[in-house]
């Protein structure tokens, strides 16, 4: 019955609404979840390559004429006034995995000044990391050894919108939360949403070709992006910002930049479709008993929700337990459960959506698919819905040091790999569920299901080999046995490059670097990752 299905009370203190800034993901090495955690992490980190030049005071001249000073952060090393310490937020990722050496970021403020720096970087061979908000989870944002850091933060102008057709044209760097709120005010929304939203450029967007939580109704990037203005490696600007939904002349070359991880061009500028605001938004938390009853629960949302279905997502009891321990959030059902689910609909009649979604929860508790569940009532209980389901990264961080492996697996045995890797983990005497000194805190579950896409993620108390070993490159085979994706939705980076393999074919990746090749001879862009 309905009425078995818990309100959502507003019981929790309003601060403890998560607003949607909460979870801005920190911007220094400081504050990084992390950070300090002894890194005994071999993580193949390749040699650099010494056919690229070491920079030099003359090189930090050139810059000085092209970008303004206040936009410069040199070291003494190559001529600059800058402490290591201010760079070492553009040096390390999010993860405080992968930490670079660069002594050189540049924050030009124009298209023009990026390819003035890539022409001559590309002329005197210098290597080059772009970079938006440094939220990436695969290493690709930082540089492996000296590159420069080409930071896209100071190019955050929308440059148009069109209210009627709902196309934004902006530049790169603008922040993903500044336009959902930019377009929220003229009734609509950015096709994507994550959890890193507080920070992440729509440039590092693209670049990734990120999925999130809107994914299940607006599809890919792919579809939304109608056009980028993209610098290539020896400067030319490709101006390719078309606002046309249909353009069938000939190959769609930004379609080759969308996922492409800096490793092709820099994004300058993108135009983006973004969908009419649904007025009327449901989300509902489910706790329910086994991984099965989750997947018939997405079946029976499909069948009876499908025109308004909007998200859904799941996460299991492990993932639960640290959100509700690292965020002031309060769990909106009775008791524990081994999973949990969030439904999400959105539509333009409440009273039609408030229906089926009704008979739906009502099914699934009769059914005894769900156990117990939550309605949210208003705008402040569904972000505190949300917060639950974002909030697991950031909890995870501040747990241990998180091994993230995203991937693509046939729903049916999507959640296998769990269990599977910790009883590795368990066998090396590495973990022991509940037990947190061991070397492995954690093991857990969660993601995109509707979308086929695990996270699964291993808390350690650091990174370290004899950690690493039990899952690198075991998780790869195993997807690969599934015809799965070794990499969903966060890219390859410098992480999954030498496990490409796993998901492409030889030919392809011959292709692929035949594609590097043309676009960036010299390879100045982003080394060692991707291809
Ligand atoms: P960065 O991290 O700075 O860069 C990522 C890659 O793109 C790098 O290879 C970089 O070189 C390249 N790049 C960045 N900007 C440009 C540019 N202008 N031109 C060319 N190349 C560029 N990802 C998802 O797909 N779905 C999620 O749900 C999701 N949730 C997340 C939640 C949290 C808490 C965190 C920390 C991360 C999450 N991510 C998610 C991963 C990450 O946020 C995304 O990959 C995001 O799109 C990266 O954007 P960014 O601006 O931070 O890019
Ligand atoms: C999410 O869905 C993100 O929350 C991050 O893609 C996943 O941290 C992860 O493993
Ligand atoms: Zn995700």
């Amino acid at each position: 019955m309905l009425a078995s299905i818990r309100v959502c009370h507003a019981t929790a203190r309003r601060n403890v609404i998560a607003s949607a800034t909460r979870y801005v993901v920190p911007r220094t090495r400081a504050v990084l979840p992390t950070a300090g955690l002894a890194c005994r992490l071999n993580y193949h980190r390749p040699a650099r390559n010494e056919a690229f030049k070491r920079l030099t005071k003359d090189d930090l001249g050139f810059f000085k004429t092209v970008v303004p000073s206040e936009t410069i952060l040199a070291t003494a090393e190559v001529g600059g006034t800058a402490d290591a310490v201010e760079l070492e937020g553009f040096n390390a990722d999010w993860l405080s995995k992968y930490h670079g050496n660069s002594q050189l970021v540049l924050r030009p403020k124009t298209t023009e000044q990026v390819s003035q720096i890539l022409k001559y970087c590309n002329t005197h061979n210098i290597a080059v990391v772009p970079q938006g908000g440094n939220t990436g989870l695969v290493g690709g944002s930082v540089p492996v050894h000296d590159e420069i850091v080409l930071s896209l933060r100071n190019m955050s102008k929308i440059r148009s919108y069109d209210e009627l057709s709902g196309i934004l044209v902006c530049d790169a760097g603008c922040v993903l939360e500044e336009l959902g709120n930019y377009v929220g005010e003229r009734g609509h929304i950015m096709p994507l949403d994550l959890g890193a939203k507080g920070s992440c450029h729509i440039g590092g967007n693209v670049a990734t070709n990120a999925g999130g939580i809107r994914f299940l109704r607006y599809g890919t990037l792919h579809g939304s992006v109608l056009g980028l203005e993209v610098v290539l490696s020896d400067g030319t600007i490709l101006d390719n910002l078309s606002t046309l939904r249909k353009d069938n002349t000939g190959y769609d070359l930004k379609q080759l930049f969308i996922g492409s991880e800096g490793t092709l061009g820099v994004i300058t500028g993108v135009s983006i479709a973004t969908p009419q605001r649904p007025s009327a938004v449901n989300v509902a938390v489910l706790g329910v008993p086994t991984y099965e009853c989750v997947q018939r629960a997405f079946k029976l949302a499909r069948k009876r929700c499908g025109e308004v279905l909007s998200a859904y997502e799941f996460w299991d009891a492990n993932c639960m337990g640290a959100v509700l321990k690292h965020h002031e959030l309060k769990n909106p059902l009775s008791s524990e459960f081994p999973f949990y689910v969030l439904i999400e609909t959105s539509g333009s009649n409440k009273e039609h959506d408030d229906e089926k979604l009704g008979a739906l929860l009502e099914e699934l508790m009769e059914e005894g698919i769900a156990e117990d569940g939550a309605l949210a009532q208003d705008d402040s209980q569904i972000a505190r819905m949300w917060s639950m389901r974002e909030g697991i990264p950031e909890s995870l961080g501040k747990t241990g040091a998180t091994y993230k492996y995203d991937v693509s697996i046939p729903i049916p045995v999507l959640y296998d790999i769990v269990g599977d890797i910790a009883q590795r983990l368990e066998n090396a005497s590495l973990y022991k569920p509940g037990d947190l000194t061991r070397p492995v805190k954690l093991v857990c579950g969660y993601g995109h299901i509707g979308d086929g896409n695990l996270h699964l993620n291993v808390v350690a108390q650091q990174f370290e080999d004899r950690v690493t070993q039990i899952f690198e490159p075991y998780v790869y085979e195993w997807v690969a046995s599934h015809r799965g994706s070794i990499s969903a939705e966060h890219g390859v980076g410098l992480m999954k490059r030498d496990y490409l393999r796993y998901s492409k074919s030889p030919e392809m990746i011959a292709y692929m670097k035949r594609i590097k090749d043309l676009f960036d001879p010299n390879h100045i862009l982003n080394p060692h990752k991707v291809v």
